[in-house]
């Protein structure tokens, strides 16, 4: 299985011309641009299975160093600081690292406000399709 699957490859080009520079990559410009935005949870489950290489469950830092070249080999991988920013927008529970389930697991305190506003807009459109267990720390929130 590969992303090409599911993307349209012009929209892939298009994706990744957009963010050739050095510090210019978007996760949610990016998302939108690849058709990524539109899709529905179990294609975006299988795209995240994807981008998790090494079948952790989770994606790592290192994994989303390299994420454009999931898109296309001859992608140059992010920057730190774009993988850092990546990373923040996608952690939604502060470990390190992107899982799928994303719940927010510890006391909303140890992120910040602009880190969780973030991770809600996120979830927020998870939200009407992937409603969450009612005793996680997102259904109290909800
Ligand atoms: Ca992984």
């Amino acid at each position: 299985m590969a992303l090409t699957d599911f993307l349209a490859a012009s929209d892939i080009t298009s994706a990744i011309n957009a963010c050739r520079a050095n510090d210019s990559f978007s996760p949610k410009k990016f998302f939108a641009m690849v058709g990524l935005s539109k899709k529905s949870p179990p294609e975006i489950e299988k795209i995240f299975m994807i981008l998790d290489q090494d079948k952790s469950g989770y994606i790592e830092q290192d994994e989303l160093q390299l994420f454009l070249q999931n898109f296309s080999k001859g992608a140059r991988p992010l920057t730190a600081a774009e993988t850092r920013a990546f990373l923040l927008a996608g952690d939604k529970d502060g470990d390190g690292k992107i899982g799928w389930d994303g719940r927010v697991t510890r006391p909303s305190g140890s992120l910040t406000f602009n880190v969780m506003s973030l991770i809600l807009e996120a979830e927020l459109s998870n939200f009407a399709l992937h409603r969450p267990p009612v005793n996680s720390k997102l259904a109290i929130l909800y």
